[in-house]
């Protein structure tokens, strides 16, 4: 069966009409790769998963490994992290760092990571009954729409990052594993796949740009974090139960609303992925 794709958003994010994940031959599958590597972000709409047959599909992208934050992984399957659960702690208070995961700002997953995630997958399981979408971004279109001055000053140039960034924010890590080893990577990023160039940048992780001195350095994140995301290219995803949502992390950035009402359950399993 032919894969259909249709855009949703400008320049970014489509989505696969008709299809069940679990019955893709090779040909299709490599339809629907090329798709999300076209666009970006990649919605697979009305699937009936369990977890074995979400993990089968998500590893046609690439190995998946376990998120950092050790709490929040599935107690049974450590492959699977989870969103939205557990967000009321037994004294019935709500835990803010899994209630606003993801929502604190525009981000890149895995920065942190000498090999940062390639790419993250969500599955959506309960979805509340307003808000809690989540937000994408274009790095190409960061990227394309810097000034010629800054992508002079930029390229070729390292950027240190770290799991809480500046503002240390570790709240999901247990204790003994909040140091971090600031990683490099380059600020102007070449995909691997697509060969095209992203503003990869994310202003929660990112410490310093290398070779700057600190105030320039911290004048070019201010810069960057007002210039990273382009009104023309985004996409919000409205989520359903049964959505199957893939994106980038080499040239996407994300976030989540982080606004709908929280005795609701907004509820997502989640991989981690990277290359092979
Ligand atoms: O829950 C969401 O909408 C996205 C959360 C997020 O940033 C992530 O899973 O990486
Ligand atoms: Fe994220």
């Amino acid at each position: 069966m032919p894969i259909e794709v249709r855009s949703l958003g400008p320049r970014i994010g489509a989505e696969i009409v008709g299809t069940d994940v679990r019955k893709l031959d090779d040909a299709g599958f490599a339809a629907i790769y090329r798709a999300w590597l076209d666009a970006n972000v990649l919605v697979v709409p009305g699937q009936e998963l369990d977890m074995d047959e979400f993990l089968r599909y998500s590893r046609r992208f690439g190995i998946i490994v376990p998120h950092p934050s050790k709490k929040t992984r599935h107690p049974e399957r450590p492959e699977i992290t989870l969103l939205g659960v557990d967000k009321f702690r037994p004294d019935g208070t709500l835990d803010e760092a899994i209630y606003r995961r993801g929502a604190e700002g525009w981000h890149t997953d895995g920065a942190y990571d000498a090999e940062p995630f390639k790419a993250t997958q969500l599955y959506a399981l309960a979805v509340p009954s307003r808000g809690g979408d989540t937000h994408f971004a274009s790095m190409y279109a960061a990227y394309d729409a810097l000034p010629q001055r800054l992508k002079e000053r930029l390229e070729g140039r390292l950027g240190a990052f770290t799991y809480g960034g500046r503002r240390k924010s570790t709240a999901l890590l247990n204790e003994e594993d909040r140091d971090w080893i600031p990683v490099l990577h380059p600020i102007i990023r070449t995909h691997p796949e697509t060969k095209r160039k992203g503003l990869y940048f994310d202003p929660g992780k990112i410490l310093r740009i290398e070779g700057l001195e600190r105030e320039e350095s911290d004048a070019v994140i201010d810069e960057l974090t007002e210039r990273m995301i382009q009104p023309d290219a985004q996409y919000r995803h409205r989520w359903r139960k049964g959505d199957i949502v893939i994106w980038d992390n080499r040239c996407s950035y994300h976030r989540a609303a982080g606004d709908y009402p929280p005795e609701e359950d907004r509820i997502h399993w989640r991989v981690s992925i990277k290359e092979r």
